[in-house]
């Protein structure tokens, strides 16, 4: 039997497929069983039990010689969001690949992030939301992801996988907060929250650094590299893929470019069409990179095909919040002729609405989950270290930590739904350096249940005065994301007690998390440690040439 079926039915998959070589080998097993027990039926017990341990023994040695976890590869790109994706609607960016790849994924609809980097990036890495991590901004200390976390190369080293990140990571730039020293194997990464930042504190990527030939930050060192950002992260991740691909161990692929985040610089090759057309040099360069992820998305699944790895990979795309405005606004047309696209939602990056949220999903394991499918199960960046660690057969998650949910059962086809038992929380944070977030504590935040979605703060909806006498922000508003996704009603006045439920339920979660946002009073940082590090290797060396792998 192959592994990779044998791993689908420990964890309940149903494909056709497995549905074959499971009934194959129970009928070879009955009757193997069957002979056996006519011949033990006169024998003392004895005899039974010890032909039952060595029954146990043998199918212990099958399962564990047999039983290697599939590899899993997730593509986050930055700042891309929902609408810019041709399957999604959009009149004419062009992603072929990314288009193949949602024809042959399933698709959650309605998957949800936090409206901003850092902070999905905790979230993606603890189960848990952002706040609980300490993660309040994307800069100035509070992109720290709490050092009292168990993230998820650590979690799926359980199952020995091994694990490496390639591009950006945004959790921290101090030695012990680097990804290298928290879990991952092999870490090929820039600093801060992108190529060629730095602030007034620990958070900067290595001095000078561009989106061409950046210095990247390998394993704790230097080195310096030739080409385009994106292409490079791909390529440093394919090298390592068809390094591990065929060992002991299962891999995970973390692959999180820094694309399409502005500056907007993209090759002049992915560029062109768009100016030709008429396009402003922002725009020209946001799309420009979105079309360059497709060409490399291509890639990846061209070698995943080469290599004989689809069908014991599972390869996830996503966006890590919503579409940045890349020097164009809604209801405007970006060029002439073509005009603005987030699939007809409210808000963008930044927004507590579902437009700074709300981010394409697809998820594809070859021979073993149905290609085609849409969930529109609400579902959201928590949920992927419980999902990952169940795909792993990984049944201790960090105590007292998690809180979302694995949606294996849909992909696997167990169920067709998830319980509407549970609300999402985002909150905007982002309050300034020093202040009380208590201060912050109403103000641009959302609740999200499968139907609904209340948005606190932010909004330029007003309330009517009864509603303002119960003590209900101005701002507050309740949407129906089923019968009015692009939020245009607000109905908090025919349905309060939803509201009412949402917010005490937000109001909870506050006071939960409000103790574990842990960097709000640290000292700021006086050295930028990419900088000193970058300092320290040039006296002692220099910045070797990175050589790619062959691929
Ligand atoms: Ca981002």
């Amino acid at each position: 039997m192959h592994s990779q079926e044998l791993n689908a039915q420990v964890m309940g998959g149903i494909s056709h497929d497995d549905h074959k070589s499971r009934s194959g080998f129970l009928r070879q097993g009955k009757h193997w069983v069957g002979k056996r027990a006519r011949l033990l039926y006169q024998r003392p017990m004895q005899s039974v039990l010890r032909f039952l341990s060595v029954l146990i023994c043998v199918l212990c040695g099958f399962n564990q010689a047999e039983a290697k976890k599939p590899n899993i590869i997730l593509v986050i790109t930055d700042d891309q969001g929902y609408g810019p994706v041709g399957r999604h609607g959009h009149p004419w960016i062009r992603t072929p690949h990314l288009d193949k790849l949602y024809d042959t994924s399933t698709r959650f609809t309605r998957f949800l992030v936090s409206p901003t980097c850092a902070p999905t990036r905790s979230a993606i890495m603890t189960g848990r939301h952002p706040m609980k991590n300490g993660v309040t901004h994307t800069i100035l200390e509070r992109e720290r992801m709490t050092l009292k976390a168990t993230i998820l190369p650590q979690v799926l080293k359980q199952a020995g996988y091994t694990s490496g990140i390639f591009g950006k990571w945004h959790l921290g730039d101090e030695e012990p907060y680097q990804p290298h020293t928290r879990g991952f194997d092999e870490a090929f990464i820039h600093g801060a929250g992108g190529i060629g930042q730095a602030y007034k504190c620990s958070c900067a990527d290595a001095p000078g650094n561009k989106y061409f030939n950046p210095v990247i930050r390998h394993n704790g060192s230097f080195v310096k590299t030739q080409g385009y950002c994106t292409d490079l992260f791909f390529t440093a991740a394919l090298g390592w893929i068809k390094a591990k691909k065929d060992g002991d161990a299962p891999f995970f692929a973390y692959i999180t470019t820094n694309a399409p985040h502005g500056p907007f610089v993209a090759p002049p090759k992915n560029t062109k069409r768009f100016t030709d057309l008429g396009f402003a040099a922002k725009p020209a360069g946001f799309y420009g990179m979105i079309e360059n992820i497709d060409e490399n998305m291509g890639r990846l699944m061209g070698k995943l095909k080469e290599w004989d790895l689809e069908e014991n990979t599972i390869l996830i795309f996503m966006s890590d919040n919503g579409m940045t405005p890349a020097g164009s606004r809604p209801g405007q047309q970006v060029a002439k002729g073509h005009p603005f696209f987030n699939a007809g939602m409210k808000g963008m990056k930044g927004s507590a609405d579902e437009g700074g949220v709300r981010v394409p999903f697809f998820v594809r394991w070859d021979g073993h989950w149905k290609a085609g499918r849409d969930f529109d199960t609400v579902s959201a960046h928590i949920d992927l270290l419980p999902t990952f660690a169940a795909i792993a057969g990984i049944k201790t998650l960090p105590k007292n930590q998690v809180a979302g949910r694995s949606f294996l059962p849909l992909l696997t086809g167990e169920k067709k739904t998830l319980p509407d038992d549970r609300y999402l929380f985002t909150h905007k944070a982002r309050w300034k350096t020093g202040a009380n977030p208590e201060n912050y504590k109403w103000k641009n935040f959302a609740v999200r249940s499968q139907r609904w979605r209340f948005v606190g703060g932010g909004t330029a909806v007003s309330v009517s005065e009864r509603q303002r006498k119960e003590g209900i922000s101005p701002k507050d508003a309740l949407f129906d994301m089923v019968k009015d996704p692009g939020q245009r009603i607000n109905i908090i006045d025919q349905h309060p007690e939803v509201a009412e439920k949402m917010r005490a339920a937000f109001n909870k979660f506050w006071k939960e998390a409000r103790p574990l946002m842990v960097n709000e009073s640290a000292p700021m940082s006086t050295t930028r440690p990419f900088h000193v590090w970058y300092a320290e290797q040039m006296k002692s060396g220099g910045i070797p040439d990175w050589k790619p792998s062959s691929l």
